[in-house]
């Protein structure tokens, strides 16, 4: 499985996602590096809410498509995510990553939701 994720290529056409990272489409920017790029949601479902992304998709249309060979991005964008969490939401935040259809995933361009600033509720819808 790792040999044949390895060898796809991101053959999907690219998202919104990519817009934002270009600074094509505008959008209020938390936390950036060479990296991952941390953004407010346009449609936030709490006070605090923001989306941390890879800037390079790189054939992370979802979770489900990571390769072995992306384990330390997809630490550095729970690590990131970890640190906006803390320094917007200091009693607590959740973090989400909808995958696919049944996750109600709608961009397919990988992406962590940091959600706080109101108690959360479980399970979630
Ligand atoms: P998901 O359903 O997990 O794929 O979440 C996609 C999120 O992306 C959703 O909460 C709304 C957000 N979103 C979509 N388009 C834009 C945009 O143009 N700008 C910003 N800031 N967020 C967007």
């Amino acid at each position: 499985l790792a040999k044949e994720l390895a060898e796809k290529k991101d053959t999907a056409p690219e998202t919104i996602f990519d817009k934002i990272v270009r600074k094509e489409i505008p959008s209020k920017v938390v936390f950036e590096d060479e990296r991952v790029l941390a953004f407010r949601d346009v449609s936030p479902q709490a006070p605090v809410h923001v989306l941390v992304i890879p800037k390079a998709r790189d054939g992370l249309t979802q979770l489900s498509n990571a390769r072995e060979d992306q384990e330390a991005l997809l630490g550095h964008l729970m690590y990131v995510a970890s640190r906006v969490g803390k320094d917007e939401c200091p009693e607590g935040f959740r973090i989400v990553i909808n995958d696919g259809k049944h996750g109600a995933q709608s961009v397919p361009h990988l992406h962590l939701h940091v959600i706080g600033g109101r108690q959360m509720q479980w399970p979630p819808g």
